[in-house]
């Protein structure tokens, strides 16, 4: 018999626990996209159980980069709490992942509820600033392999990020050049305007999913426009920088 919807988003809820994966949901059952959303919010509700606190929203795969690299090519959300955030600078235990990534993002800070479509034309009333981020991601799936409705249910593989300084909202947001250097030796090169033209058309996007979910952002939130470059593999030892324009640099030691 198929599994109910509790029972998967407690099987990917422990496997993010145990870090230990599990098989594809989608080759066993079917799933639909609207069910693999309902089974993402009870696994977040587990966590929220536990004490975690919502922090923000995350778009994935706003890039051509990051679609051919996972071979998903639709836009696709999570949710963020506290418990995936780290400090810049700071240390993650790679014990406690299965098979972390990290990728370079920028990140937005909602200054007012948004609980409406936005346009370009009032972002700024609703985020102000932008900061330079990291998102680590681990699929709890195994060889980190995933359909559209999989890495829905997954919460879209998020596990942890960290954000640099913030700094003032600026159009500028659209043409930031960025690097990823790992250990001084593996370098990603990208600009933000891989990101669905300029981040911003990812904050309006974003906008748009939670009208239609009737979800509103409360002030305070975080947000991740996706990733601009394909995600790379971590390992403990790892030193990991991203320098962004105009934004400053955010790193990360994996222990
Ligand atoms: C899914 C998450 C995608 C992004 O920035 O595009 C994502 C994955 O690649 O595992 O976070
Ligand atoms: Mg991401």
């Amino acid at each position: 018999m198929k599994p109910s919807k509790a029972e998967i988003a407690a099987q990917l809820d422990d496997a993010a626990r145990m870090h230990r994966p599990i098989k594809q949901l989608s080759l066993q059952d079917q799933y639909s996209l609207d069910e693999a959303y309902e089974i993402q919010a009870i696994s977040i509700d587990r966590r929220l159980g536990r004490g975690e606190q919502m922090t923000g929203y995350k778009l994935g795969f706003t890039s051509q980069a990051k679609m051919e690299q996972m071979g998903v090519h639709e836009i696709i959300w999570g949710r963020l709490t506290d418990a995936m955030a780290l400090g810049n600078g700071g240390n993650m235990n790679s014990k406690r992942f299965i098979h972390p990534r990290v990728e370079p993002e920028i990140a937005f800070l909602v200054e007012r509820d948004i609980d409406r479509e936005l346009s370009l034309a009032n972002i700024s009333d609703y985020i102000s600033q932008m900061a330079g981020a990291l998102e680590v991601i681990d699929s709890r799936y195994m060889d980190f392999k995933f359909s559209l409705e999989d890495v829905v249910a997954d919460n879209c593989s998020s596990s942890a990020y960290v954000i640099g300084a913030w700094q003032a909202l600026s159009d500028e947001v659209g043409d930031i050049d960025l690097e990823m250097v790992i250990n001084e030796d593996q370098r990603v090169v990208g600009n933000s305007s891989a990101i669905l033209g300029s981040p911003l058309n990812a904050l309006v996007e974003m906008s748009k999913i939670m009208a239609r979910n009737e979800i509103t952002i409360p002030s305070g939130a975080v947000l991740l426009a996706g990733a601009a470059t394909a995600a790379s593999y971590i390992h403990a030892g790892d030193e990991i920088r991203a320098s962004f324009d105009r934004l400053g640099s955010v790193s990360l030691q994996v222990a």
